[in-house]
Order: C-alpha cells, then sequence, then structure tokens
C-alpha cells in the first residue's frame, strides 16, 4: 500500500486529494496545526477512530515553520509522495502578515525537501508543490505557460515564487523526484469564505434569504482563470505518477471578471441585479431597487494582479487532463450548497438564535 503525506490537509485541497487518495486505495497521513477552535470540519467525513484496525487516514500534529515536528512525521511514515498544500494562501493577508508568509510559504518548502534529504529518502519520496498563477502576477504574456517569465506581485507571491524554484533546484542538484502545479484559481463549496467566489455565493444566498443586506467587495474588474478543485487535485496526483518529474501549469483556459462571478451567482439564485454609477461608486441594485453589492476599497490591494488566464496545453498532451466542470457548473455548485447552509441559519434564526453575519 502506498503511503502519502499531505501538508495542508485541513484546507480545502488536502480535503480533495485526501478523499481521491483513499478511494485509490494510499494510507494518507495528514499534517494537521494546533488552533483554538476545530479546523477538521473538510475531513471529518474521512476520520477513522481508534477503534478501527488498519486505520488509512492518519493526521498528526505539526507546522510547517517547525522543522523538528516535520522531521519526525517524515521519519515515522517513510511516505511515498508528500503532497504540500499547505501555505497562507490569501493574498491579501499577505501584505498584512509577510514574514510570516515567507516563513510557512517558502521556507516550509525548504524544510520539507531537506526533511527528505536528512532522513535519506530521494529516492524514494517523491514531492509535489502547489505552485501558482500568482507567480504570473503583472503578466508578461498571455496566456500564461510554463515557460511565461514570472512577475510576483505580493508577499505570497514572492514567498511562492521561493518555493517554486527551491523545488526546481533541489530536483536538479540532488536528482530528487520534486515537481510544482502552476494552479490557477481552483474554488468549491469548500473554498475558504474569505476568498472571493466563496465569499459572493455566500453573501448572496445570505441576502437572497433576507439574512444579510450587502456583499462589499474590492475590484470587480479583475479576472481569473477559474475552475473546480475536484479536478484540480486529480493533476496533483497525476504529476507524481510520470517517468520524469516536470512542472505543469493547470488551468481551465478561459477567464472571467469578478463582476461576471457576481452576475452569475446572482442568475443562479433568480436575483437580477442592475449595476449603476462607475469605480468606487458602483452598486449592484436589485428588482426591488435595493443595493445589495457596494465597493469596499478596504478590499483593493497594495499592488493588484489584474487579470490571469492559463494554457494547460502541456498537462493535456502529456497527461491527457482536461478539466471537467464548466464555470457555469462551478457558480451553481456553489451557489446551491450556500444556499442550503443559508436555509438552516434562516430556521436557526426563525427559532429564535441570531446567525454568524461574518462577510469578509
Ligand atoms: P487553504 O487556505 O484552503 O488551505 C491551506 C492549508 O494550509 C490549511 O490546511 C491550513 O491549515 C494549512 N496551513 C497554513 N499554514 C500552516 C502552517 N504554518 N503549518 C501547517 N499547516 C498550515 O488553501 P487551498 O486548499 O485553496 O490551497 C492549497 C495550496 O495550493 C496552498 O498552498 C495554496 O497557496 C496553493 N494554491 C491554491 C490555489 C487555489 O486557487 N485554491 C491556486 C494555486 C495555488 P488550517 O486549516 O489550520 O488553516
Ligand atoms: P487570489 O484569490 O488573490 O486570486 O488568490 P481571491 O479570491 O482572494 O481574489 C481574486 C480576485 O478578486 C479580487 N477581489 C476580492 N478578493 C477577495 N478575497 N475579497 C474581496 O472582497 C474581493 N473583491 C475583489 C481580488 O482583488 C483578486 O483580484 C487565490 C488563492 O487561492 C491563492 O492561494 C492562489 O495562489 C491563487 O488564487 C491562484
Amino acid at each position: 500500500m502506498k503511503k502519502a503525506f499531505i501538508t495542508g490537509v485541513t484546507g480545502q485541497d488536502g480535503a480533495y486529494l485526501a478523499e481521491l487518495l483513499l478511494q485509490k486505495g494510499y494510507e494518507v497521513h495528514g499534517l494537521k496545526r494546533r488552533t483554538s477552535l476545530f479546523n477538521t470540519d473538510r475531513i471529518d467525513h474521512l476520520y477513522e477512530g481508534p477503534e478501527i484496525k488498519n486505520r488509512r487516514f492518519i493526521l498528526h500534529h505539526g507546522d510547517m515553520t517547525d522543522s523538528s515536528s516535520l522531521i519526525r512525521i517524515i521519519q515515522q511514515v517513510q511516505p511515498d509522495e508528500i503532497y504540500n498544500l499547505a501555505a497562507q494562501s490569501h493574498v491579501a493577508v499577505s501584505f498584512e502578515e509577510p514574514e510570516y508568509t515567507a516563513n510557512s510559504d517558502a521556507l516550509g518548502v525548504l524544510r520539507l525537501l531537506e526533511a527528505i534529504r536528512i532522513l535519506g529518502l530521494e529516492n524514494k519520496t517523491r514531492f509535489y508543490q502547489a505552485s501558482t498563477s500568482e507567480l504570473y502576477g503583472l503578466v508578461q504574456e498571455t496566456p500564461q505557460r510554463e515557460n511565461t517569465p514570472f512577475y510576483p506581485r505580493s508577499p505570497y507571491a514572492v514567498a511562492k515564487l521561493y518555493a517554486h524554484w527551491i523545488v526546481v533546484n533541489y530536483r536538479e542538484a540532488y536528482g530528487m523526484y520534486a515537481c510544482n502545479g502552476i494552479l490557477f484559481n481552483h474554488e468549491s463549496p469548500v473554498r475558504g469564505e474569505t476568498f472571493v467566489t466563496r465569499k459572493i455565493t455566500r453573501a448572496l444566498a445570505r441576502i437572497k434569504l433576507g439574512l444579510q443586506e450587502r456583499l462589499y467587495l474590492g475590484n470587480l474588474n479583475a479576472s481569473r482563470d477559474w475552475g473546480h478543485a475536484r479536478d484540480y487535485v486529480e493533476m496533483q496526483w497525476l504529476m507524481l505518477q510520470q517517468q520524469q518529474p516536470e512542472d505543469f501549469v493547470i488551468a481551465s483556459g478561459r477567464h472571467y471578471s469578478v463582476r461576471d462571478f457576481v452576475n452569475t451567482a446572482a442568475a443562479e439564485l433568480g436575483i437580477s441585479l442592475n449595476w449603476q454609477g462607475e469605480g468606487v461608486a458602483e452598486k449592484g441594485y436589485d428588482a426591488d431597487g435595493h443595493c445589495i453589492v457596494a465597493i469596499d476599497p478596504r478590499y483593493f490591494r497594495p499592488t493588484e494582479v489584474d487579470t490571469l488566464l492559463g494554457d494547460a496545453g502541456k498537462a493535456r498532451e502529456k497527461l491527457g487532463w482536461t478539466p471537467k466542470t464548466s464555470f457555469k457548473e462551478l457558480v451553481a455548485e456553489m451557489v446551491r450548497e450556500d444556499l442550503k447552509t443559508a436555509e438552516r441559519d434562516d430556521l436557526v434564526k426563525r427559532h429564535g438564535y441570531d446567525t454568524c453575519n461574518y462577510h469578509e
């Protein structure tokens, strides 16, 4: 039985990947950091209690900023594959916590690669790094491919640039099977609530049921190449099953603006939006003339990535990969799931209990 170690297993991709690897018969080990509240919502359905014999899903406490925990876990598990998905993954937050972001997102990768070396696992353990389209930042070429020059535009992207190149360097210097998946934005119903897509679907569902008045956003003109996380984790696994380690761009090849995303999600909910005004004064009104979408300049970033569009031609040709979920299907699935949650919150509210209205 193959053993995989997933860092970031409690995150969006970690949950989808753990599920996929368990289906494929792997023994899956996950890194979980200590938090004051539970952080395992996304993987609770995979949990196996100590009473289960031959458990195949096992969590370990550790942290990307703590070498000793990483070395200990890798020594204990002796994984065939490591998927490094852990990161402070929020671009806007990285401007406020640049040092921590560099520590976990850049040095964290070095710690894992060194752990493999220290433990003499270079010839056994294959390594996947969650690289990102944010590396292209101020884009030098459209669409972006594996050889498009990078121009990172945030402390997050700069940290991920280090991560990307240290993986390439360890591959070349030590012959390790290590590769980067340069993934464009991918979303799902379990996407973190502060990323723009989930923020939109969650807020519009709550607005529809009268649980929230308005959705505040930043740059409506930013455009992204959005896909579904379920399709993208399949590629993470495929990249570790090749003869030779290589880096791949993973993208849908289509892009939409944040405003398009709002319109599509609103339409799914039967809300027709009428936009008026320009720049920071732009507002979206519903059919009754209520302003339900407005701009809050707090969400503008010091340096923005205006537009991204990926070309996953290499993945298509070499790995036979194409995304299965369209933009519209993705939005519809996210809206449907957030509407279910909003209906539950509505019920709770009608029974006299207030629900969270946190909308960042
Ligand atoms: P999430 O933010 O949903 O998950 C991040 C995971 O990393 C969580 O499990 C989080 O733990 C964990 N984590 C954060 N900091 C640490 C730390 N110091 N030590 C241990 N664990 C830590 O991200 P996604 O699932 O969306 O993304 C997965 C990876 O892919 C990330 O590296 C991201 O940067 C990258 N990526 C994502 C893309 C996307 O569109 N989703 C596109 C391209 C790259 P906790 O649950 O406790 O917060
Ligand atoms: P991104 O995702 O920065 O691309 O990083 P995010 O959803 O945060 O932003 C996408 C675009 O939307 C604009 N935007 C807003 N963003 C947020 N979060 N909140 C808002 O209110 C808002 N209004 C407009 C942003 O300015 C931006 O242009 C994600 C993360 O998953 C990274 O970890 C990953 O590497 C990249 O995708 C690829």
